[in-house]
């Protein structure tokens, strides 16, 4: 029973802990953030982002991103690669939000972006940073929403 109690316990403090990311990214950005465990390749993810009534995440500044990586974290703590709204896709070198926002901010991993042709779609959390990857690989994502 004891262990019931406390399952219930933790189940609450999750909730109670979902709910705050939830609360903290709307005061500050006026934006909702879902992260989505399901491995899909960057295209799905976009699809799937869409169907929500959203957009894969874009990123603006040092304090979203740590939001982001925050939230990624609640869910993975091995905080694995993880797709972002960010692709040169249309244009080799063109980098460009799905959401249709300036590129205004980025993070980059040392060495990246570094797959030319190969290599059209982000992830974030590649040491905590952003590569870009091969668009067909099936990674979790983060989708965005503007009004919640
Ligand atoms: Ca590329
Ligand atoms: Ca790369």
């Amino acid at each position: 029973m004891r262990e019931v109690r406390n399952n219930i316990l933790k189940l609450f403090d999750f909730l109670i802990l979902f709910l705050l990311l939830f609360r903290v990214s709307f005061l500050l950005y006026g934006r909702c953030y879902k992260y989505v465990a399901t491995g899909l390749d960057w295209a799905d993810a976009v699809s799937y982002c869409v169907t929500q009534g959203a957009n894969l995440a874009s990123v603006h500044s040092e304090a979203e991103h740590q939001l982001i990586k925050t939230l990624i974290k609640t869910f993975d703590p091995l905080e694995f690669y993880t797709w972002i709204g960010l692709s040169d896709v249309v244009k080799e070198g063109r980098w460009m939000w799905t959401d249709g926002s300036k590129v205004d901010f980025t993070d980059w991993f040392k060495s990246d972006p570094d797959g030319g042709k190969a290599q059209n779609c982000v992830n974030t959390n590649y040491q905590m940073l952003w590569i870009d990857n091969e668009c067909s690989e099936g990674y979790a994502f983060v989708c965005a929403e503007r009004l919640c």
